[in-house]
């Protein structure tokens, strides 16, 4: 089963990696350099040992696709995967009077008085975002993140590049080329202020052989246990899109991480994971009536067969 590339990793972090801190605080166990490959042909590598939420995945990615930073289009499709991060914009802010939020990630999980005015601040925090389009544009946007880089990279003269669709155009008329890369990263915008949190899926770049799309991506950072799963199913989805839209079919997914780790509030999680037995992965289908990626919709993604283990739940470290 595909999935073993993924639990032989948790597998090794768990058994070989160093002990190391982080700026959460929280304290991980780590390795550097590491790479797992999935066969796309064998069905979509969306995690079976624990359930996976693939809406959440799917919204995300295609509010990547579309360009959009504000997680007002995420509220709005009831993911709240990214809030914790806009909501620092806020409280941080001087229109926040509410109780003070400093270090609200950890704070909310060892004091029970304090996480529920979290919990409070959060609420209005959402529905400010959702009904308030001032309010949005202010404090729900996150930034310099996927969607700017990947269609609106400011370039120094104030032009724009749209990096997503020049990648899609030269997979179609040059799929031999070397240089079908995208990137997230910019050197000017990860500077401390100017984007929630710098990007962890770095680059991704193509290649085509034998009618084959394949996808590999560098993710400088990796949650093992959070991320990584919602990583491997975004790159790969990503790709059936873009296979679709050139008349590809897929290939591999190459994931290939730099600090990959586990944060020590997510061991007894990850151990229960690893006594599950993984089952076959599920199948990925798309409606033949749209063809660009930019006009995907949720409707036009569906997946069958998905059968996992129950969900385990831990927290995020902000
Ligand atoms: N920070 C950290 N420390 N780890 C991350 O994985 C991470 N990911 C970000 C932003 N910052 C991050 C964006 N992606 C979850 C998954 C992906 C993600 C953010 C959060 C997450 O919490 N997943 C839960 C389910 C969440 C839900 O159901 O709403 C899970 O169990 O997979
Ligand atoms: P860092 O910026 O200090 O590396 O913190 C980012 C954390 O978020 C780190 O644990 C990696 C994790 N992460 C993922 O694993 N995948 C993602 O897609 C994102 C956005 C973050």
């Amino acid at each position: 089963y595909g999935e073993y590339a993924y639990l032989n990793l948790c597998k090794e972090v768990l058994e070989n990696g160093t002990k190391k801190e982080d700026r959460t605080g929280t304290g991980t166990y780590s390795l550097f350099g590491h790479q797992m490959r999935f066969d796309l042909s064998k069905g979509f590598p969306l995690l079976t040992t624990k359930k996976v939420p693939f809406r959440l995945i799917a919204s995300e990615l295609l509010w990547f696709i579309k360009g959009d930073t504000n997680i007002q289009y995420l509220l709005q499709h009831n993911n709240n995967i990214w809030n914790e991060w806009a909501f620092k914009n806020w409280v941080e802010s001087d229109a926040y009077h509410g109780p003070d939020m400093t270090d609200f990630g950890l704070r909310s999980l060892e004091d029970e008085g304090f996480r529920a005015q979290y919990e409070q601040q959060m609420s209005n925090f959402k529905q400010l975002v959702l009904t308030d389009d001032e309010f949005a544009k202010r404090f729900g946007d996150l930034g310099n993140v996927y969607g700017k880089q990947w269609r609106n990279w400011e370039t120094a003269r104030g032009e724009t590049i749209d990096q997503l669709q020049q990648v899609v155009e030269a997979i179609k008329i040059n799929p031999d080329s070397r240089r079908l890369i995208v990137s997230a990263w910019n050197p000017e915008d990860v500077q401390p202020g100017r984007s929630a949190l710098p990007p962890c899926h770095v680059l991704f770049q193509f290649y085509v052989v034998n009618g084959k799309l394949s996808c590999q991506l560098y993710q400088r950072s990796g949650d093992i246990f959070l991320g990584v799963p919602f990583n491997i199913a975004s790159y790969a989805l990503l790709t059936h899109l873009i296979a679709h839209e050139c008349n590809l079919e897929v290939g591999e997914f190459i994931h290939t991480l730099g600090d990959a780790h586990i944060y020590s509030n997510h061991i007894t999680q990850v151990t229960t994971q690893l006594e599950r037995t993984p089952m076959e992965f599920p199948v990925l289908s798309l409606t033949s009536d749209q063809k660009s990626i930019f006009d995907f919709e949720m409707e036009d993604v569906k997946l069958e067969g998905y059968d996992p283990h129950p969900s385990i739940k831990a927290p995020v470290a902000v």
